[in-house]
This record gives structure tokens, sequence and C-alpha cells, in this order.
């Protein structure tokens, strides 16, 4: 059975989407920022204190077969959310991280941008 919901998300067997049923609110997430078509959430296994990840409401695997749009819409977003995180978690610092691919360490396979705040004291991979 397909499950839809206002986003245009769509959960089947096929597609078995931990972020799509984010968005359909059939997996808990702690979610920062919200709007029709972006949706902010704070990553279960943080880098730092407030690594978010930011993606579409509609399902893409990857940046590539991301429409312009869509990327428009994220890009929008995306510097308010990290500043609004970043303030919320004491720094003004942060990265901007986007796996494609496997190879690439690419884990979920739906558009994600992780902001992840920095802090001097606190260096990431020694
Ligand atoms: P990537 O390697 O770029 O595909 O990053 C996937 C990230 O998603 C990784 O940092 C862990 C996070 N993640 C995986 N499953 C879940 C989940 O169910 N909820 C949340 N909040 N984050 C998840």
């Amino acid at each position: 059975t397909a499950l839809t919901n206002a986003s245009k998300c769509v959960i089947t067997e096929e597609h078995d989407c931990i972020f799509c049923k984010i968005v359909a609110r059939k997996a808990p997430a702690n979610v920062v920022f919200e709007n029709e078509h972006v949706l902010a959430f704070l990553d279960l296994q943080p880098l730092t204190k407030g690594h978010t990840l930011v993606i579409p409401k509609t399902h893409y695997k990857n940046l590539t077969v991301t429409p312009p749009e869509e990327m428009a819409r994220l890009a929008s977003v995306l510097p308010k959310i990290a500043n609004a995180v970043t303030q919320a978690v004491g720094t003004s610092d942060y990265n901007i991280m986007q796996n494609n691919g496997a190879a690439a360490l690419q884990v979920v396979f739906h558009l994600h941008f992780h902001i992840i705040p920095r802090f001097v004291d606190q260096p990431i991979g020694g």
C-alpha cells in the first residue's frame, strides 16, 4: 500500500526510505525547520552538537538527479537554518557536507545536506 502525504513523498514497499518516513511523520525526528518543500532535523549520529540534516520533502536519490528549482528552494533556506542552528549551539562556524554515492559515504539515498556546527576545541577526524 502506498502512503502519500501532502508533500508528494510516497512510501511503498519498493521505496522504503527513512527520510520519506520522517517527512510523512511515520518515523520520529527532532525537526528544527519546516516549510512547504524543505524539512530539517537533527542527525541521529551527530558529528558535533547541533548536527542537522536538510532535505527536500520530495524524494531524490542524490544531487545529480535533483532539479534546479528544487535546489533553489534548498539554497534559499540552507544559510538561514545554518545560522539558527549554529547560534543555538553557541558558535558561528560550520561545515556543509553533501555525499553522493556509496563510495562517497552516502548511506541514506534521499538527498540531504549536513550542517555540522564547528568549535575550535572540537576537531573532527583527528
Ligand atoms: P550520509 O552518509 O551523507 O548518507 O548521511 C546519512 C546521515 O543520516 C548520517 O549522518 C546518519 C543520519 N541518519 C540515518 N538514519 C537516520 C534516521 O533515521 N534519523 C535521523 N535523524 N538521522 C539518520
